[in-house]
């Protein structure tokens, strides 16, 4: 099922409840099987910027960071981890153990991801190439920011 096109036009309000999970559908048949992320279907935007973590060692968590103003859409691929959101007033864990699943980070949603397989993949779609001032990498910053 598609992600239904709705992002809130103010990013400083943005909450936990917005960032949508979906199961995408399966295309599979006896030589294995298939997903398909198609940009401002599957994302609610069209997608400028691929990238994907692995090799991660055993007790290591990444992000702790949000982002003022870049959208992405996470998807573990293969293995699993857990990726915490903050809206700065709600946190929701979710377990990435299907490669089915497609998670939504939007602005100002603080994000750890941890408890890595050895052999996950987390891919990321994002709205926007890399760009470092859009990280709030302080957490005291980003609660105030966001709860402004
Ligand atoms: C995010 C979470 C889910 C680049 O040069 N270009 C890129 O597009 C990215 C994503 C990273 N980098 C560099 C910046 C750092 O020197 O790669 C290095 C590792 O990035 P970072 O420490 O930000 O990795 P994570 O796992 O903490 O965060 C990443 C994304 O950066 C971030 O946007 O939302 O994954």
């Amino acid at each position: 099922m598609p992600i239904p096109i709705h992002w809130r036009d103010d990013p400083m309000r943005a909450s936990i409840e917005d960032q949508k999970i979906v199961v995408l559908p399966i295309l599979g048949d006896a030589r294995g099987s298939l997903c398909v992320i198609e940009g401002e279907r599957d994302t609610p935007f069209p997608i400028a910027r691929v990238y994907y973590i692995f090799g991660t060692e055993a007790g290591v968590a990444r992000g702790f960071h949000a982002h003022r103003t870049l959208r992405q859409v996470a998807v573990c691929v293969r293995g699993s981890c857990s990726m915490m959101l903050d809206d700065g007033r709600v946190q929701r864990t979710i377990a990435m153990d299907r490669p089915d699943l497609t998670v939504e980070i939007g602005p100002m949603i603080w994000h750890e991801m941890s408890d890595f397989s050895d052999d996950a993949v987390l891919m990321v779609l994002a709205d926007q190439p890399y760009e470092e001032t859009d990280y709030i990498r302080d957490r005291a910053r980003f609660v105030e920011a966001a709860t402004a």
